[in-house]
C-alpha cells in the first residue's frame, strides 16, 4: 500500500502518517485533491529528530517541517499543505477527524485513544488520484467515559469553562511568574488527562510549544 511507502519515507524524521481520507466537496480540500494523507507527530519522536538540527529561522519547527515534507511530496507526486501560515488556515482538525480515530476533547485539541492529547499535525499530502487507503477504526471518545474531567478543573486560572477557552487569561498567566510550571512543563490541563501518558511531550518540547504560543512570530 502506498501509505506504507509514505510512512517509510518519513521514518528518519520521527513524523508519522496520521490516516487518510477521500476528499468530498464538504472537506474544503483545494480543487483537484482526491486523497488526503495526514502527517503528524505522536509523543516525542519528531521532537528528538528536530532537536538535532540547526535552528535559524523565526519558526524553526515550521521551516524544518517544510524541509522534510516538500521533497517527500514531490517524490510521491503530491502537494504538501501545512497547518500554519494563516489565517486563513486549512481545517486540519476537521481533516484529522475524517482520517483517524480522533474526537474533540473538552479543552479543544483532538484526543486519540492511545496518544491522548500528545499528538499534532505537521502537514498533509494531497493527491489528485483516489488512492487505496484504509478506513479508520471508530472507537468511543475516551472523554465520554471520563467522569472527573481533570482537564476542565486543573487550570490554575480557570481558562477552560462552558464558555470555551479563554486565550488571553491563559497567556497572561503563563507570562507571569506563577505560570512558570505551565510555560516550562506544558499546559497543566493537558497534562492532567490520564490518556496517553506514555506519549507525554518531553519538557523541552512542551516548553518550545508554550513559548511559541506565548510569543508567536
Ligand atoms: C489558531 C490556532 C490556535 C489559536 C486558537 C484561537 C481560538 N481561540 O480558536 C491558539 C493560538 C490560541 C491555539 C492554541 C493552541 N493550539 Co492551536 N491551532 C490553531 C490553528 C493554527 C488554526 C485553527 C483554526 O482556526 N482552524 C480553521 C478551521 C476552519 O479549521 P477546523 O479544522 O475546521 O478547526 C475547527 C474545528 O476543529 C472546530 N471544532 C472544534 N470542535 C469540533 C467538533 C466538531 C464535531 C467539529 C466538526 C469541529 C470542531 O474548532 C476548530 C477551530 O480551532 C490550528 C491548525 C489548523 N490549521 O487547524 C492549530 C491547532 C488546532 N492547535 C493545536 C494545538 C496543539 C494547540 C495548543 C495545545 C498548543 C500548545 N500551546 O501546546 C494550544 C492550546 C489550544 C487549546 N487548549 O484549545 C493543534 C491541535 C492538535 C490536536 N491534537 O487536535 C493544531 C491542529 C495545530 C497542529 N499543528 O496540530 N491554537
Amino acid at each position: 500500500m502506498i501509505i506504507d511507502d509514505i510512512q517509510r519515507a518519513f521514518a528518519a524524521s520521527g513524523l508519522i502518517t496520521r490516516g487518510a481520507f477521500h476528499a468530498t466537496t464538504a472537506d474544503d480540500v483545494p480543487e483537484g485533491g482526491r486523497t488526503v494523507v495526514m502527517i503528524g507527530n505522536a509523543g516525542p519522536d519528531m521532537w528528538r529528530a528536530f532537536a538535532k538540527t540547526e535552528r535559524s529561522s523565526a519558526n524553526p519547527l515550521d521551516s524544518w517541517t517544510r524541509e522534510v515534507l516538500d521533497p517527500i511530496a514531490v517524490g510521491f507526486g503530491a502537494t504538501a499543505l501545512y497547518p500554519f501560515n494563516g489565517p486563513p488556515y486549512h481545517p486540519f482538525q476537521r481533516w484529522a477527524m475524517r482520517a483517524d480515530d480522533v474526537t474533540p476533547s473538552p479543552i479543544g485539541p483532538l484526543i486519540h485513544p492511545m496518544f491522548g492529547l500528545w499528538h499534532a499535525y505537521r502537514g498533509a499530502l494531497v493527491f489528485d488520484a483516489e488512492l487505496d487507503i484504509q478506513t479508520p477504526s471508530r472507537t468511543p471518545s475516551p472523554c465520554a467515559s471520563c467522569t472527573d474531567k481533570r482537564c476542565l478543573n486543573t487550570c490554575p486560572v480557570g481558562a477552560f469553562s462552558e464558555h470555551g477557552y479563554d486565550v488571553p487569561t491563559c497567556r497572561t498567566h503563563i507570562a507571569a511568574p506563577d505560570g512558570q510550571d505551565c510555560l516550562e512543563g506544558g499546559c497543566l490541563a493537558r497534562r492532567a488527562c490520564p490518556i496517553g501518558q506514555d506519549y507525554i511531550y518531553e519538557p523541552a518540547q512542551a516548553a518550545f510549544h508554550m513559548m511559541h504560543f506565548l510569543d508567536p512570530k
